[in-house]
């Protein structure tokens, strides 16, 4: 497995690519042009600026999270076009730079949706909550408190831009006629027309998890447990169409056993997220360290089942719990330098010890 770690780029991430560097093992930088709307291209310039910060560490920029979709070709209209053309210039210039993987999701309006993005965990660290009982009818209470972080700590969160939340009405409006069916279409239509681009590039498309995995504020979601992944990797059947397999989105539901979704696709996934999720009696859910103990995951299976399949695929920690003084205004939700480089070794101990069992090391 290729470790690797996100970075939100300089002047628009509290951590420094020379703390990321001191963390073991770390080859290669998740980054993305966060400045960027769905839909605009990515210039060489502009991605060539962002090689110069990670080659004076010796980072790779393999993988790409996010080039996000934009919300015309999630609703199938008929300017799609122009933005899938635009979403194929990017690949090309990604690929100048030999970046490997793309990461994206196909949610509607919203990208991962928690209702407590600093919930105290009870020994001073805090970590994001999911109550379901504080979704209501309303999405716009839920984006309010999400933008109440932008314009406090001037920090957006993908999915979450600014420019959208201010057009949510009109949104959810768009968003009336696409059924999932229809959202199905459209991703299989926009994959379709990536697919030659990709395989020339040689990039390989890797679709996020729906987050949480089930219908929220009416909109539907599609990639939520192994019967629609399957079903994902079905529809469009080619090996530049693969997954980030996300463990803690999935997860979120009880029922999804992530490891043997994994054994089941392992080939098509282009890049692991791992999450490790507690869940409460009530339905609530917190995101908890990696350490398998820690939460319902099943991390250790998780980091087996990869093994066995002899994943060589991009690993990353994915959100990790706030410690040591880092909060609001410190730190972006999910994403603090200290939990994250702990799961990152708990990453690398079970990896180690499988390889030292398989006679690797
Ligand atoms: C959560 C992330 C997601 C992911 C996007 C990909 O922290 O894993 O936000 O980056 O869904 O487009």
């Amino acid at each position: 497995m290729k470790m690797t770690f996100r970075w939100y780029g300089e002047g628009n991430d509290q951590i420094k690519l020379s703390d990321i560097k001191q963390i073991p093992g770390v080859t290669g930088i998740v980054w993305a042009l966060h400045d960027k709307m769905p839909g605009e291209v990515w210039q060489r310039s502009e991605i060539a600026a962002v090689k110069k910060q990670l080659d004076e560490y010796g980072f790779n920029m393999d993988v790409v999270e996010s080039v996000n979709v934009h919300d015309d070709i999630k609703i199938g209209l008929p300017t799609r076009d122009r933005y899938i053309e635009n979403y194929k210039e990017t690949l090309r210039n990604l690929a100048q730079f030999g970046v490997k993987v793309v990461t994206y999701n196909f949610m509607p309006i919203f990208d991962w949706t928690r209702t407590d993005l600093f919930h105290h965990m009870g020994d001073g660290s805090t970590a994001l909550y999911y109550e379901p009982s504080k979704i209501h009818e309303d999405p716009q209470e839920m984006a309010n408190y999400v933008m109440s972080f932008t314009e406090k700590y001037h920090m957006t969160f993908p999915g979450w831009e600014p420019e959208r939340m201010a057009k949510l009405n009109e949104l959810f409006e768009a968003y009336k006629p696409v059924t999932k069916e229809k959202l199905w279409e459209n991703l299989k239509y926009f994959l379709e027309a990536l697919m030659p681009t990709c395989r020339e590039c040689d990039i390989k498309m890797a679709i996020h998890m729906d987050d949480p995995p089930w219908d929220i504020f009416g909109l539907p979601r599609l990639l939520v447990d192994k019967q629609s992944i399957l079903q994902f990797l079905k529809m469009v059947d080619d090996p530049y169409n693969c997954l980030c397999l996300c463990s803690g989105s999935l997860g979120a539901n009880k029922d999804n056993d992530v490891p043997d979704i994994i054994r089941s696709c392992c080939d098509r996934i282009a890049f692991a997220h791992i999450r490790n999720i507690k869940h409460f009696p009530n339905g609530d859910f917190s995101e908890a360290s990696h350490r398998d103990c820690d939460g319902d995951t099943n991390i250790l299976e998780i980091m087996r089942a990869y093994h066995d399949c002899g994943f060589d695929g991009y690993i990353r920690p994915d959100h990790g719990r706030h410690l040591w003084g880092e909060g609001p205004g410190t730190v972006r939700p999910g994403y603090g330098l200290y939990d994250r480089a702990l799961g990152i070794m708990y990453m690398w101990g079970c990896w180690d010890m499988l390889d030292r069992e398989a006679g690797k090391i």
